[in-house]
């Protein structure tokens, strides 16, 4: 635990962060773009050794309108269903390239795969499973935006319940969406990989950390990172970065880290414990419709997930797993 609040505080030093810029200027993403803001500094972390195999969806549309391109790095579009499938295939291609001599084989190339929830949680699960399984040293990173954004905010499985979008429509018969959210960074650590984290562009030092950490290592990672759209979502662009803290500070989205699987670390506790979900909810058209009874719904679930959380750090705190993380960290960053 001590680890994880002194990584917290790291964030406050901003000028640790690498001053080199990998996804640049020039895009067309929205105004307070959550997504494009957390992809900056992910290249930030990754440096220019690094592949990146991008879903359809808006991070692809808006940095690759031809013949311009926001990437300075080797990128390429794939379809909803096969990113984590390219994403394999070149990480086969790079061992085979090293074992016939015709790349260094001590050079480290770094491959993220990156999709939407719409390409990661629906679409994409398939290939994601099948990659995260076959243990390819790739980092998957779904920028979870909580709908199908680039065609129009349609309900993926990783709207949040009750939220309003287009297929989701709040009115006098339904609520909004109407199953809770995926959640896709536990499917993922039920892979057994060696590294899984959540993660927000609000804290962005905490980001950066997790994605080095998450290149590191051979095998692979994934990170779930929250990203605030303000179109989507119905609320000012100047406060992406204040409604992504928010949705930590309710525990809406926890922040968190999975190592092998199974040893939960907290990544950030509010200290005067979780606030009100209510707080989060009232920032975004999209929940403006709620009832007391759904937004008390959402706020029992929210405490038993919160609950869950701390009670897997906790059995997993015993000296045995708080080494083999260290042993794992001491390797890693
Ligand atoms: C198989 C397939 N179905 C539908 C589409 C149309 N489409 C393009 S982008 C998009 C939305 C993607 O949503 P998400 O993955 O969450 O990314 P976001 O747009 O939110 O960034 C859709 C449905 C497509 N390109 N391919
Ligand atoms: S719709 Fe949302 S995710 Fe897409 S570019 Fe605009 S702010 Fe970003
Ligand atoms: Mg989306």
């Amino acid at each position: 635990m001590k680890r994880n609040m002194k990584n917290f505080v790291k964030q406050l030093v901003y000028k640790n962060a690498p001053k080199e810029e990998y996804f640049v200027r020039g895009h067309r993403a929205c105004q307070g773009c959550g997504p494009a803001l957390g992809l900056r500094y992910i290249l930030k972390a990754s440096g220019p050794n690094t592949i990146v195999v991008n879903a359809t969806g808006c991070m692809e549309i808006i940095s690759s309108p031809f013949p311009y391109t926001s990437w300075a790095v080797p990128w390429i579009h794939t379809a909803f269903e096969n990113t984590a499938a390219v994403a394999s295939g070149i990480d086969a291609a790079i061992k085979v390239l090293k074992r016939k001599g015709r790349l260094d084989p001590n050079k480290k190339i770094n491959i993220i795969a990156l999709g939407g929830d719409g390409g990661t949680a629906d679409i994409g699960l398939q290939a994601l499973s099948g990659m995260l399984a076959r243990d390819h040293n790739v980092l998957y990173i779904c920028y979870d935006n909580e709908a199908y954004m680039n065609t129009g905010v349609q309900g993926s499985s990783a709207t949040p319940y009750g939220a309003h979008t287009t297929t989701t429509p709040a009115g006098k018969v339904k609520f909004g969406q109407g199953y809770w959210k995926k959640n896709v960074a536990a499917i993922a650590a039920a892979h057994e990989i060696k590294y899984v984290a959540t993660a927000c562009p609000s804290y962005p030092l905490d980001l950066m950390e997790k994605v080095k950490r998450a290149l590191s290592f051979d095998g692979a990672a994934y990170i779930h990172m929250f990203s605030v759209c303000p179109t989507g979502w119905g609320c000012p662009s100047n406060k992406t970065i204040e409604i992504g803290r928010l949705a930590v500070e309710t525990g809406m989205f926890p922040l968190y880290e999975v190592f092998f699987g199974h040893i939960y670390r907290i990544s950030y506790e509010p200290p005067k414990g979780l606030k009100p979900v209510e707080e989060y909810l009232k920032t975004q058209k999209r929940f403006r419709h709620l009832p007391k009874e759904i937004i008390d719904q959402i706020q029992e679930r929210i405490n038993e997930h919160w609950e869950w959380l701390k009670l897997m750090e906790e059995t997993t705190s015993t000296e045995k797993y708080e080494k083999k993380v260290q042993e794992f960290l001491a390797q890693a960053v």
